[in-house]
């Protein structure tokens, strides 16, 4: 990745009119939560593909709540960090403009960014069992057992969406219509393997938009890459930026 990467990306950005930001957990990488693929994808020996489903929770309800406990208390602890603030800012730059995530951390709108897409959900949503009632729930750590639901009486669960689980359609819908008629695409922090999600960046090249990729590694959808900038997204976004505030 040379300084010439980033200028094909400022040219890009310069003359985009509708820019999607689709991000990953390398976004969050800086601000010092774990990536899934990262440490091999595992959780106290398990494989998060193992721990993230409805199985897992039926069958071992409390070692899910522990994992997502877990991962509530480090997304608390953690700050929005250069990639994040970039993103939030150019909410003002462009005449349109969306951050779609597949994090469920929140540290996008902790940096400002508006009417974020969360396709995964939110590990600060709680979603009743039964009833299917959503609350927001922002304590930790948890307590030691699922709350049980004011309306119904059943447990609670996190509100993310598991593997084997639909994304949220309104949230599926903004989403594609939005990459559909993007000018350029930025994909930030993501191995794009994870599926439907992955499938907005196949989206956007087939609809003609440039797709910049700011990864220091070569995501599964690097081939659709029109740009791509090799190297930390919370290093790199400042520097693009940078550049398109140079004029
Ligand atoms: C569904 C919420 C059907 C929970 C998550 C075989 C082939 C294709 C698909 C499948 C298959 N087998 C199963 C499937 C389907 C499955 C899937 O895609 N599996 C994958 C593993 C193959 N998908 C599903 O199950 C989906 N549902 O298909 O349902 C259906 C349809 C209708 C009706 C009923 C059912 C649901 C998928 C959602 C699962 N939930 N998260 C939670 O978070 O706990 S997914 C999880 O992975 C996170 O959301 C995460 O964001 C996402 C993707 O991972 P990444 O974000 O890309 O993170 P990763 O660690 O992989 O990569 C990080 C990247 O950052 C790396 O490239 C790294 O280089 C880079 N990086 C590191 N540091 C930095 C950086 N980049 C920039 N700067 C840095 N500093
Ligand atoms: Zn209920």
């Amino acid at each position: 990745m040379n300084q010439d990467d980033v200028g094909r990306a400022v040219a890009a950005l310069r003359s985009a009119r509708r820019v999607v930001a689709f991000t990953g957990a390398g976004v969050s990488a800086e601000s010092g939560l774990a990536t899934f693929r990262g440490a091999g994808g595992l959780w106290e020996g398990h494989r998060v593909e193992e721990v993230a489903t409805p199985e897992a929770f039926a069958a071992d309800p409390l070692l899910v709540w522990r994992f997502y406990d877990q991962r509530r208390v480090h997304a608390l602890a953690a700050r929005p960090n250069p990639a994040h603030e970039t993103l939030s800012a150019w909410q003002e730059r462009f005449p349109s403009y969306m951050v779609v995530t597949q994090n469920v951390d929140g540290l996008h709108q902790g940096a400002g960014s508006r009417d974020v897409i969360e396709l995964h959900g939110s590990l600060w949503r709680l979603r009743c069992t039964g009833c299917g009632r959503e609350r927001d729930d922002r304590t930790a750590p948890l307590p030691a057992l699922p709350p049980r639901c004011a309306a119904c009486g059943a447990a609670e669960r996190p509100g993310v969406v598991w593997f084997g689980e639909a994304l949220p359609t309104e949230a599926v819908m903004a989403a594609k219509s939005a990459v559909e008629r993007c000018d350029v695409l930025l994909v930030v922090g993501t191995s794009a393997v994870v599926y439907p999600a992955a499938a907005l960046v196949e989206l956007a090249a087939a609809a003609g938009a440039t797709v910049i990729e700011v990864n220091p590694e070569a995501s599964a959808l690097a081939h659709l890459a029109g740009v791509a900038l090799r190297g930390p997204a919370g290093r790199l976004l400042p520097q693009v930026a940078a550049g398109l505030a140079g004029g």
